[in-house]
């Protein structure tokens, strides 16, 4: 499928929207995926949110490494861009971000006339821009879902008294780079029919052979000898059942499969872009 094709009219739209709705906000929270920092981080939200005051939040920190997520907030934060680690399984996180928003709107009703902070919440899809909002608020205020794609308009939603948040759409670039496809299909941020599953399913059995966490899928799927991926992969369909008629594994459901443990959590903490050495 061509990335023109493939890039829906919507995203089009939203982005379009976002840009005038910049124009509103006093900050932007830019939410990327811990586990894969350079993929997740989308340009065209970078460009055109360039002027404002900005946060990174390296989300879904629940499910990378602990090592690599503290190496690559020293990463950006050596870069002079303000980040932090968050996540809403560590309940920590989710109040210091409170605890920084509360600081900024100090300042605001400091410099200005009174009006409220207004901060924009963007990222890739499924990255967890609602799912954070919702917790923040502590009522179910947003839909969310562990499919890309689920918010599909805009919201604001009072956050604290003097705080509005508002809740965008999940946008990736018209053109994603070759080397970004696969960290986004394993982090769940792409349709499956925009990669090939088992070519996906393939580099991420290789990931957690270069991480040395080939025991984590032993103790998932039982009966596993570290060998190449395909190999692995085929033995993943034989233990979960993944049969075609005829006896032939089905190695389009055992990708799908794995890539699902992957994504709902069930196979440990995985990073899967590492930060440069500096
Ligand atoms: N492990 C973990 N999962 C999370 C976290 N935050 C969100 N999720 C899950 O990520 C999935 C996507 O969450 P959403 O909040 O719908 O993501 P979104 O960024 O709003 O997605 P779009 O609306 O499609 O752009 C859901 O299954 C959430 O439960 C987190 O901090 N840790
Ligand atoms: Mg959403």
């Amino acid at each position: 499928m061509k990335d023109a094709q493939w890039y829906p009219g919507t995203m089009a739209r939203a982005a379009g929207r976002l840009q005038k709705d910049l124009r509103l906000v006093d900050l932007v929270v830019e939410l990327i995926d811990a586990r894969a920092p350079v993929s997740s981080r989308n340009p065209e939200l970078e460009r055109i949110s360039k002027n404002k005051q900005k946060l990174i939040l390296l989300h879904k920190a629940d499910r990378g490494e602990k090592e690599i997520n503290s190496r690559w907030l020293f990463y950006f934060q050596k870069r002079g861009l303000q980040a932090a680690l968050s996540s809403v399984q560590v309940p920590a996180t989710v109040n210091s971000f409170l605890e920084f928003l509360k600081r900024q709107k100090t300042q605001l009703r400091g410099s200005r006339f009174k009006r409220p902070l207004r901060l924009v919440i963007v990222g890739i899809p499924n990255v967890g821009k609602s799912t954070l909002l919702n917790y923040l608020v502590g009522r179910a205020a947003a839909r969310t879902g562990d499919r890309p794609g689920i918010t599909r308009g805009r919201q604001w939603v009072r956050l604290l008294a003097g705080v509005e948040l508002l809740d965008t759409p999940g946008l990736l670039p018209p053109l994603l780079s070759p080397e970004a496809v696969f960290p986004l299909t394993a982090i769940g941020a792409l349709p499956p029919e925009r990669a090939d599953q088992q070519q996906a399913a393939h580099w991420l059995l290789q990931r957690y052979r270069e991480r040395g966490k080939m025991s984590v899928l032993l103790e998932r799927y039982g009966g596993l000898e570290e060998d190449a991926p395909a190999k692995v992969l085929a033995q993943i369909g034989t233990s979960r059942g993944c049969l075609l008629p005829g006896g032939k594994i089905d190695l389009e459901r055992a990708a799908a499969l794995f890539l699902a443990d992957y994504q709902g959590g069930n196979l440990g903490s995985l990073s899967l872009e590492l930060p440069p050495q500096l």
